[in-house]
């Protein structure tokens, strides 16, 4: 009896300790290894008397954001739901097919550019299929808050665990551009007949279009994880990508040209490469994630980095990057301009990597001119 009621001890011990220990590795060890790296950025001021406010909450990793006409939110949810946000937060829908596991999931969302006549939304997504992860994107019309007629846009893009891009938006030139991640086969990146590591470029209704480099879905190519796209006033894209470790690119994207991964980083050349405009440095994580213009500067988001960054852009240059708010909110993954001008961005601190506090993930409404000294 007393042998038995020293097993059943150590036993209650031991599982005692499972569960600190995976209390421990999830709360503190995880997070530590995702804890922001110092930073050489200039630390933006806040404006004193502008506006900063949450506007949504309770929110499960959302991915993907954009604006409906009457000024309400679509927000995708990475396990697979899509919201929609004006005063309250309600489902739309659970999107069928999607695969949640690692970086991938429901990714990037976007409006048909004639949203108000064709009711089109746009969704990335991971799926599984036999032989494994593959990542898509599905149009479908959206009509009395519910999503219908699924409908292909392009499929079979090979995924993974990790490095699934998912960013897609309409360019100014109307057609649909979207960031595919190598998924860890990184010689795929430099084979512009392969869709993995590249940005692609197609019609709204996902045929090639005219121009395009290689007579293929591949606008660009030579990408590890790209994750921001942006154009100017002028339409020049520019697009935020993941380095290997830290060194993440802001790059300015043309038409056929090859950014190296993973042949060339961080400030190295190669002839037929393009080398970053900048990047993060040796020492300094963003892991960049969406990014906008607004009045001619690139803002961006960093989800380890935990900042919104400012770069001062001229031409195809950059003079300066700040951060701001940085630690303030945790991790970040979206940032998009509102109808109204402000700027919206997204918290990813329930994404396994964070350390989420109640309320997240949130939606924070910042005012334009919050940045502005
Ligand atoms: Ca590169």
């Amino acid at each position: 009896m007393k042998k038995y009621t020293v097993i059943g001890a150590v036993g209650v011990v031991v599982l005692f300790m499972l569960i600190w220990g995976g209390y421990v590795l999830f709360d503190y060890v995880f997070p530590r290894f995702f804890a922001p790296t110092d930073t050489a950025l200039e630390q933006g001021v806040i404006t004193e008397g502008r506006d900063i406010a949450v506007v949504a909450s309770n929110l499960e990793v959302p991915w993907g954001l954009t604006f409906l006409p009457n000024g309400d939110m679509l927000v995708t949810e990475r396990p697979g739901t899509l919201k929609r946000i004006d005063k309250e937060t309600e489902t739309v829908t659970t999107v069928d097919g999607v695969k949640h596991r690692g970086e991938g999931g429901l990714l990037g969302i976007a409006l048909h550019p004639q949203f108000l006549e064709n009711r089109y939304v746009y969704l990335y997504m991971t799926t599984e299929v036999e032989g494994g992860l593959r990542n898509r994107v599905m149009r479908y019309t959206y009509k009395n808050t519910t999503l219908q007629n699924p409908t292909p846009i392009i499929e079979d893009i090979p995924g993974a665990q990790f490095h699934d891009g998912g960013r897609i938006a309409f360019g100014p030139d109307e057609k649909l551009y979207i960031t595919v991640g190598d998924a860890l086969n990184t010689s795929a990146a430099q084979d512009p007949q392969k869709l993995n590591g590249s940005i692609l470029r197609l019609n709204p209704d996902g045929s090639v279009p005219e121009g395009n480099p290689f007579d293929n879905p591949v606008y660009s190519y030579g990408h590890r994880n790209p994750q921001g796209l942006a154009w100017t006033e002028n339409g020049q894209l520019w697009a935020i990508e993941h380095g290997n470790d830290a060194q993440d690119e802001v790059n300015v994207i043309e038409k056929g040209a090859n950014y190296g991964w993973p042949v060339i980083r961080g400030n190295e050349t190669q002839d037929n490469m393009r080398s970053p405009v900048r990047h993060s440095g040796a020492d300094e994580t963003w892991a960049p994630g969406g990014a906008t213009f607004v009045n001619g500067e690139l803002f961006f988001v960093g989800l380890r980095g935990q900042s919104v960054y400012e770069a001062d852009v001229t031409d195809k240059e950059i003079s300066q990057i700040k951060a701001h708010l940085r630690t303030e909110y945790g991790r970040l993954r979206s940032i998009v301009q509102g109808p109204e001008g402000g700027l919206y961005i997204t918290t990813s601190n329930r994404d396994g990597r964070g350390r989420p506090t109640e309320t997240d993930d949130r939606i924070i409404r910042i005012d334009s001119q919050v940045f502005e000294e």
